[in-house]
């Protein structure tokens, strides 16, 4: 009885998976993932496309540093809280070239960088 749940419920996760995937596919424009470590940012500088959607995905992995929220105020992104180990998006579409920083909400620190391009 137990064997036969096991089996339907390993059954499922691999019918599952398809849809995963497509999930994946490009609709939000390109996915960026950005980890929070000791370290800080990682990576710190993330290029995008002016006018390109793309989705920044938030991974805090470490309860070591101040960031546990971020903010992107040229895309009005405030305390986007970031818990442990989950991760969290946001999609954006930046409207000028340049560069838009990102960084912790309490106290603006990280450095990081969205270098928009043409
Ligand atoms: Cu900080």
């Amino acid at each position: 009885m137990r064997l036969a749940a096991l089996a339907s419920l390993t059954l499922l996760a691999s019918l599952a998976s398809p849809a995963l995937a497509a999930d994946k596919a490009p609709a939000a424009g390109r996915k960026v993932q950005i980890k929070v470590t000791d370290a800080g940012f990682e990576p710190r500088e993330v290029k995008l496309k002016k006018g390109e959607p793309a989705t920044l995905v938030f991974t805090r992995l470490t309860d070591a540093t101040c960031i546990k929220a971020v903010d992107i105020p040229d895309e009005n992104v405030k305390k986007l809280e970031l818990p442990l180990d989950k991760p969290v998006s946001v999609t954006i579409t930046p409207k000028k070239a340049g560069v838009e920083a990102f960084h912790c909400s309490a106290m603006g620190m990280g450095n990081g960088k969205l270098i928009v391009e043409n």
